[in-house]
């Protein structure tokens, strides 16, 4: 028996789950810690809403309210729609609760104290029009290792390296689609190279890791070398930095964030009465922490966050395994929460019970390559699986028992053949346990049903329908054969389909707990003479009709989703007359042409507008020579803000026509002759 610690990535609180999140970091995690309750191991199993960061303040901002209303709504919405999956987390909780600030402040100032964390005065990144620094998220700009174009200013979503803003090609801000400028301000950076060594010793130990999380790590050491990360940010959501010089900071979401399972443990052992009992977990160096998480977590989970436990002065555990899962695609496309391209899981629920779903992407796992989920795919797998081989196989047995056996099962002996058949079974269910204690999901519930075969294989040659009135005697061994084999298979069931394990449990007359239940015990258990409960139809199929009205709801919310946006582009460009009555548009006459010698686009123009003169810079050099322009008469927005360019004022604009991607650029002018200083409307 061990202890475990396990783990998944806390959702932001800033949107509701859809299935991709389910089966990369919360249905595995859900059927290990089954599995270990069912191995006899000690284990707590918690999580929570990541409660900071960008991702939170950007909604709040979208829909005009508080950060902490946003996250008091998802919070509540996340929480049902894992309860409504079965998600059975020990402790559910948030990153902006008060005990998390404490321990979050305590964190920094251990490794402040130790000298990991240091004082920089840098440029960052500053919206103009907005006013602020842009932290994260409020960048994107292309991604310096793979061009993807819009990796944001702390990762990028398709290579999944960490970046810092400086790193992005043509950022951008997302607040205001304006080229951010950089402005001096005072950060606190993690020196994640002074862990270099330890953490590089560390995961080479790690030899039974998952080579995507092994390799992403080691390469990432050994190639680039680790960089100082900045911890703190220009926010007024999170959690306040402890130092009295950085008073209007906070600390990163990614340095609290994984904090959040410490502190979830510890209001678990407050919750249950024994405030000391977290202790147990995390302060045990035999504990083992698993992280079950996405794979765009993979860099905060094994270089950040063991670094920063590496840095402390209480002990900590540190993770024994991270198995990161890839992604899940959506009918062959990417997730998209802004297309809405996403089926969430209270919209599931809405019409379909848990199991069939995490059956399907149990089996469908996107375990060490992406996989997808498709309706006809899930239509396909319960009918043809659940319905046509495990319900059936539990269904036929149990009605027979039923019909023609008094609902009542006796404790008979086998014959040969069937311990021969058993011990198959129980072979199948001990490389069930063993799969999924090496997280392999997928192959687990093939074995699963593999299991389930086997029974319809058995039922089909003992044929119990002629045996009932040929040969009464080997009857009742065969539907003892199958009684416990459906005993058997309501605990392998259990991990992945827990409602549906529960409710066979009750059929078959069960008393116990089913959590009393072993692995390495459970092929040997023989049910004492008894009577069984009601059979009931376990898994029902569903039909075209529902299942295309799924799909049906997905393209047309998607649709929705698409005018939506192109609905906010379109009022983006339209002006109102007001907006360009703003524009004082004049007739201007060029007066001289002087070169500017190290710009080969510029020129600098004198203009005559009225009887005012003013200075222009206009890049038309390369279509135009000095004499071309000289006294023509232009059109020019008179009343634009003065800019500098290479060291020279520019009090106006030329207005110019191009034909996008050629060459050409054509300046306008009047149709016949008319004074300078002319109004244009
Ligand atoms: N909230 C990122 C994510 O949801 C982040 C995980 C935190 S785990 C400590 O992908
Ligand atoms: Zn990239």
């Amino acid at each position: 028996m061990a202890r475990y610690l396990v783990t998944s990535a806390l959702p932001y609180a800033n949107g509701p789950i859809h299935l991709g999140h389910l089966a990369g970091a919360y249905l595995p995690a859900d059927i290990y810690v089954r599995y270990l309750k069912l191995n006899g191991d000690d284990v707590v199993y918690v999580c929570g809403t990541d409660e900071h960061g960008v991702p939170i303040t950007l909604r709040a901002e979208q829909e005009g309210v508080s950060p902490a209303d946003i996250v008091a709504r998802y919070h509540k919405n996340i929480k049902e729609s894992f309860a409504g999956m079965r998600i059975d987390f020990d402790n559910f909780s948030g990153t902006s609760r008060p005990h998390h600030y404490r321990l979050s402040q305590q964190f920094f100032l251990d490794l402040y104290h130790n000298g990991y964390i240091k004082k920089h005065t840098e440029k960052q990144f500053y919206d103009e029009e907005k006013k602020r620094f842009l932290a994260d998220r409020y960048i994107e700009g292309t991604c310096p290792h793979c061009g993807y174009e819009r990796a944001r200013g702390d990762q990028c979503d398709k290579c999944g390296k960490l970046l810092n803003p400086d790193q992005l090609i043509n950022p951008r801000s997302v607040l205001s689609n304006t080229t951010p400028v950089q402005k001096e301000t005072e950060h606190w950076y993690l020196d994640l190279a002074a862990f270099s060594e330890r953490l590089e010793k560390w995961i080479s130990s790690k030899t039974n890791w998952k080579d995507n999380v092994r390799n992403f790590v080691l390469g990432w050491i050994q190639k680039e070398g680790l960089r100082e990360r900045a911890i703190t940010r220009d926010l007024d959501w999170g959690v306040p930095v402890p130092l009295e010089e950085a008073k209007d900071k906070v600390l990163y979401v990614w340095f609290d964030a994984p904090i959040g399972y410490i502190s979830s443990t510890i209001e678990w052992a407050e919750r249950i009465g024994k405030p000391e009992e977290w202790k147990k977990y995390w302060l045990s160096p035999d504990t083992r922490l698993v992280h079950f998480i996405g794979k765009d977590n993979i860099p905060f989970h094994a270089i950040i966050w063991p670094a920063m436990i590496m840095g402390q002065n209480t002990p900590y555990v540190l993770p024994y395994d991270i198995p990161a899962n890839e992604y899940l695609t959506l009918e062959g496309d990417k997730f998209s929460t802004s297309m809405n391209w996403a089926v969430w899981v209270d919209e599931y629920l809405e019409n379909f019970p848990p199991d069939p779903l995490r059956y399907y992407l149990a089996a469908n796992a996107p375990e060490n390559k992406d996989a997808d989920f498709a309706w006809k795919a899930f239509q396909e797998r319960n009918n043809e699986e659940l319905a046509n081989i495990l319900g059936n196989f539990i269904n036929r047995t149990l009605t027979f028992v039923k019909n023609y056996a008094g609902n009542e099962i006796s404790a008979v002996t086998w014959n040969k053949e069937d311990e021969i058949f058993w011990q198959e079974v129980k072979e199948k269910t001990i490389s069930y346990a063993n799969l999924l204690s090496r997280f392999q999901v997928r192959e687990a519930t093939k074995t699963m049903m593999d299991i389930a075969r086997l029974g319809n294989r058995y039922y089909d040659e003992q044929k119990p329908w002629v045996l009932r009135k040929e040969n009464p005697k080997r009857l009742s061994q065969v539907l003892s054969v199958c009684v416990h084999l459906c005993r058997l298979l309501s605990v392998v069931m259990y991990p992945i389909m827990p409602d549906s394990a529960k409710k066979l449990w009750n059929m078959l007359g069960e008393s116990r707990d089913i959590l009393q239940e072993r692995w390495e015990t459970l092929a040997d258990y023989r049910i004492p003479a008894r009577k069984l409960g009601e059979p009931e139809i376990l898994f029902v199929k569903y039909d075209d009709a529902l299942i295309q009205k799924q799909i049906d709801r997905l393209i047309q919310k998607s649709k929705k989703a698409k005018e939506k946006i192109m609905d906010e582009q379109n009022e983006q460009t339209l002006v109102t007359i007001d907006d360009f009555k703003k524009f004082d548009l004049r007739v201007a006459e060029i007066v001289e042409v002087i070169d500017m010698p190290k710009s080969n686009k510029l020129y600098k123009l004198k203009v005559r507008v009225g009887d005012q003169e003013k200075q222009i810079l206009a890049g038309i050099k390369q279509h135009y020579t000095p004499e071309q322009l000289q006294g023509k008469k232009i059109i020019i927005i008179n009343n634009l803000q003065p800019a500098k360019l290479m060291g020279e004022v520019s009090e106006g604009m030329l207005l110019a026509a191009s034909d996008e991607g050629k060459t050409k650029v054509i300046f306008l002018t009047p149709e016949k002759d008319i004074e300078s200083g002319a109004k244009i409307s």
